[in-house]
């Protein structure tokens, strides 16, 4: 029998050569024309503007996707900034990240210069990406149609279906299969998005409310790593395409306290 085709699916609207929008997938060779209709609209419909430049990339893969869970989700009702923080500061420390290297990513994150990737941040605070202005992209990530509709089911319940969730819980979920991994910190460059998120493998995908305040355009993304090869992470993180084929629990809101005392198990 022949072997099963995947395309990865890649799409990047700009508007006066300025990042607007991206979305990507993995899928089989029939799904892709109508996701091609599907994000060409996405790309020109944005809450940030009208794009006047939208690059699609198709592109068959050489072998299988790596197939894995997705990170537990859930939220911490956070009030405001501070309160965020102080929930980011614990959990993160919890995994062996120093208060310092936290704080640091805080700093960068608010300088008001929106990298296209993330940063990799050694556990004290040392910047590791060979490109400080460009970071670290990850790409070649997807679901499977049932962890989609599965992932839309379990988020549909707490009210938070929508392409932002599910698209940084798949990212989460590929960076933090790789075990010089972490923790992560985000915070959305989207001025009317203001809900930010921490992972760890141990306490999986944890929801921020109100990181930040609305209408600051600026944010993005922290991996905090250790050990191992930084070259091999970033071939992992942008090249090794990785299929989300079951969705782990998604919870709402849980104390701090209890996720700090309920690690959850990968
Ligand atoms: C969520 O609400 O869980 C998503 C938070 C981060 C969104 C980052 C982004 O803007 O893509």
């Amino acid at each position: 029998m022949a072997r099963k085709k995947y395309y990865s699916l890649r799409m990047r609207a700009a508007r006066n050569r300025e990042h607007i929008s991206g979305a990507e997938g993995i899928y089989d060779k029939d799904e892709i024309s109508s996701l091609v209709k599907e994000y060409t609209q996405r790309a020109i419909v944005h809450d940030k503007g009208r794009a006047d430049e939208i690059r699609l990339t198709l592109e068959e893969l050489r072998g299988a996707p790596k197939k894995i869970s997705s990170l537990p989700l859930c939220t911490i009702h956070t009030r405001n900034a501070d309160a965020a923080k102080r929930a980011a500061l614990k959990v993160l420390s919890s995994v062996g990240i120093t208060e310092r290297a936290i704080e640091e990513a805080y700093k960068s994150l608010s300088l008001g210069l929106t990298m296209r990737g993330a940063m990799l941040m050694d556990i004290e605070g040392v910047r590791l990406e060979p490109d400080l202005l460009r970071g670290v992209r990850v790409s070649r990530m997807g679901m499977t149609k049932k962890a989609a509709s599965d992932l839309s089911r379990k988020l549909g319940r707490l009210g938070l279906n929508n392409d932002t969730v599910k698209e940084a819980l798949v990212l989460a979920s590929k960076v933090h299969r790789y075990r010089m991994v972490l923790g992560e910190l985000c915070i959305s460059d989207d001025p009317n998005y203001t809900t930010g998120y921490i992972a760890t493998r141990a306490h999986g995908y944890i929801r921020l409310p109100r990181i930040k305040k609305r209408g600051i355009p600026y944010g993005g993304r922290a991996f905090f790593i250790t050990g191992g090869e930084v070259k091999d992470l970033i071939r992992y993180l942008q090249g090794t395409p990785v299929l989300i084929n079951e969705i782990r629990p998604c919870r709402g809101n849980i104390p701090l306290k209890e996720i700090l005392e309920r690690k959850s198990r990968r």
